[in-house]
């Protein structure tokens, strides 16, 4: 089976992908793209994965694919129950914590509209807001969905690093459940957590310099 894949070193779905690369220690040949995303990726988006030329342009697809193909060590578990939750919240951090932190990136600018900070205070919150829906539906565990690392922790270290870089920017603080903070620390206590969490921090502070510069 032949496969490449399609990644960008910025993107925080191809973040995903990244962590698991490293954690399940898988190499493959690997393309970093900057733009025309089109010109290979169905949705013209990355990341983008081509299993023997058919291009699979989904990262949950993408996580789910490598975990069959690469059972070991394994993001799931072997109780459906456990891997529901594992599914549930992973597709919460994507579509809520990921989804709203995106909006900010527009917001880094040199010079800022008036409304700006307003658009900023309403991200903040609603981040915040997620962060206790998340925290409400994870409770007991070492890590989001259960004691070990699975799917639902993926996209967390991109999301955390990117969250403290824009804190440090915006020069304002989310507030978060106890728990989160626990789990922020158990993230910063796992070695391919850890590296992912460092890899995407230092691109999104080069990115936010760069963008300052420009
Ligand atoms: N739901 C998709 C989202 C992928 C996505 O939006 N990727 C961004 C980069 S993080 C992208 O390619 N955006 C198009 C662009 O930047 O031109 C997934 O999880 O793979």
């Amino acid at each position: 089976m032949k496969l490449k894949l399609y990644t960008n070193s910025h993107s925080v779905s191809c973040s995903k992908v990244e962590f698991v690369l490293d954690f399940k220690s898988i190499e493959l040949d690997k393309v970093e793209a900057i733009n025309n995303y089109g010109a290979f990726s169905p949705t013209a988006t990355v990341p983008c994965l081509s299993i023997d030329g058919t291009m699979i342009s989904d990262s949950g697809a993408i996580l789910e694919f490598l975990e069959e193909k690469y059972p070991e060590p394994s993001l799931l578990s072997d109780q459906p129950d456990i891997n529901s939750k594992i599914r549930f919240l992973a597709k919460l951090v994507d579509e809520k914590l990921v989804g709203s932190i995106r909006k900010l990136f527009s917001l880094v600018k040199t010079n800022s509209h008036p409304s700006d900070g307003l658009m900023i205070e309403n991200i903040f919150k609603e981040i915040e807001n997620h962060l206790l829906l998340i925290n409400n539906i994870s409770k007991e565990d070492k890590f989001l969905a259960h004691n070990e690392v699975s799917l639902a922790d993926c996209n967390t270290p991109a999301f955390f690093s990117m969250l403290k870089e824009f804190e440090i920017h915006f020069n304002k603080e989310v507030l978060r459940p106890s728990e989160i903070k626990l789990y922020e620390q158990n993230l910063q206590d796992h070695e391919s957590l850890l590296r992912e969490y460092k890899r995407y921090g230092f691109e999104i502070r080069t990115w936010i310099a760069n963008k300052l510069l420009a």
